[in-house]
């Protein structure tokens, strides 16, 4: 084998295959470029598993001595049909070219399947450990998620918008507001963009945003970032909130219809199963949902909300009764939901919320669009009406019935590759502990 493991390539250049497309290629000579997933050395004959962008391919040489994990090289050799190799092909290695040679090995195997690590290491390395092909396998269905969520939209006539994160007033209310100081006065990061969406519904009529949203949460779960991606939709001229769950059904199954269009081997990776897509979602009122989980389950929900335990039993009853991965559970009373929300008369509102494998991961429903109860809403809630004056105005000016919801990204892909920790479903996660990497 002619190798170079002493001058580094300052230069690509572009003839190269990529492993996705080996068969195209078997019997002939071909270029590879990538990363060293793993080597072996099996008495004499060297293995090497080469990762570029598209897969993984499995590359031999004849008495070598391999370059240290994650250099990443240029390799060539022959095209050969393999059954037990990755992708069905190997390649004959006949010459390996460093380019850029790893002088540490990383902190932990990132080839290895089952890692017993302390999750808590995994992340203090995940500048490295984001590289492991689970961990791309769960960034890659969440952008293809994400493309999805935007490939919908535009084709369905929404405009995606761009809002502040920088806010003079929090929207969703609660005490999990980053303060900031901007210029000498108190600003916040946004906790979410609803009122500029709903600002934006007056331009667009349908909107769509992708974008972090921030929550100082300090209390330590398996849900909550400090930081995540909220997929926001708005939408004017609605009739009543039965048509945003009917947009956000029909919008999540062409997400997931995507996913499994061109993430069948990232699925594979993570051993994770699609919800069925040909079942509909289940809507259940909120007081309807409560009274079925302590009949059937014996689980009381107490508060005005639905606690963890009843979501996971809410998710239970939809699978279990309707073959269903998703719940709607609508109606939720006025005290659990913020100023913006539609009141009834009843005390209750037209908010709702979508429950995917027993989790929340949206928040949603019809809007408040008449000024005067938008101030009514704001005071029953004793909060600060000079705060939210522009947003206020801007009822003044037109505005139509409008509704929408925004999705947690990281929520909704946890909870599909079968994550039990949200951090891992963000490339580098923040939360009250971390600030690094
Ligand atoms: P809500 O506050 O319920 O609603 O948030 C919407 C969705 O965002 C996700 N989410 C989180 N994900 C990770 N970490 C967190 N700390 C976190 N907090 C929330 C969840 C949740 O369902 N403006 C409304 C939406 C709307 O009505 O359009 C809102 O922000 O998946």
């Amino acid at each position: 084998m002619a190798s170079n493991r002493g001058g580094e390539h300052e230069a690509v250049p572009a003839e190269r295959v990529l492993v996705s497309d080996l068969g195209d290629h078997v019997g002939a000579e071909v270029t590879l470029l990538g990363w060293v997933l793993n080597r072996r050395d099996l008495g004499g004959i060297g293995f090497l598993l080469l990762r570029d962008r598209s897969g993984v391919a499995q590359v031999v040489f004849e008495g070598s001595a391999l370059p240290l994990h994650e250099s990443s090289v240029r390799v060539t050799g022959k095209v050969v049909a393999h059954k037990k190799a990755p992708g069905g092909f190997e390649v004959q290695g006949s010459t390996l070219e460093v380019i850029s040679e790893a002088t540490q090995a990383p902190p932990v195997e990132l080839a290895k399947e089952d890692w017993t690590v302390n999750p808590e290491t995994l992340l203090a390395y995940r500048h490295v450990t984001v590289r492991s092909p689970k961990t791309r396998a769960v960034l890659k269905v969440e952008a293809e998620l994400v493309r999805g969520f935007r490939a919908y939209l535009d084709a369905h006539d929404f405009t995606e918008i761009f809002t502040p994160k920088l806010v003079s007033a929090g929207a969703e209310g609660g005490a999990n507001l980053f303060e900031v100081d901007y210029y000498g006065r108190r600003a916040y990061l946004a906790q979410s963009p609803q009122l500029y969406k709903q600002i934006m519904v007056g331009v667009f009529e349908r909107v769509y945003e992708t974008a972090a949203v921030y929550r100082a949460e300090k209390s330590h779960t398996h849900r909550h970032l400090s930081e995540y991606l909220s997929l926001d939709v708005e939408l004017g001229f609605i009739a009543n909130e039965d048509e945003v769950m009917d947009l956000e059904e029909a919008l999540l199954k062409s997400m997931l219809a995507g996913v499994e269009e061109r993430c069948a081997s990232e699925l594979a990776v993570l051993g994770a199963e699609l919800p069925d897509r040909t079942v509909a979602f289940p809507r259940i009122p909120l007081l309807a949902a409560r009274e079925l989980v302590s009949e059937r389950y014996g689980h009381a929900s107490g508060g005005k909300d639905l606690d963890p335990e009843a979501e996971r039993l809410i998710g239970r009853w939809a699978k279990e009764e309707h073959g269903s991965d998703f719940v709607f559970v609508t109606n939720y009373p006025q005290a659990a939901r913020p100023f913006y929300t539609y009141p009834l008369e009843n005390g209750l509102t037209r908010g709702l919320d979508l429950i995917f494998r027993g989790v929340e991961i949206t928040s949603g429903g019809q809007r408040v669009h008449r000024p005067e109860v938008l101030v009514q809403e704001l005071r029953k809630r004793n909060m600060d009406e000079a705060a939210f004056a522009d947003y206020i105005e801007v009822f003044k000016h037109g505005m139509p019935p409008h509704g929408g919801f925004a999705i947690g990204a990281e929520r909704l892909t946890a909870l599909l590759v079968g994550l039990h920790n949200i951090r891992f479903a963000r490339a580098f996660p923040r939360d009250a502990q971390r600030l690094t990497p």
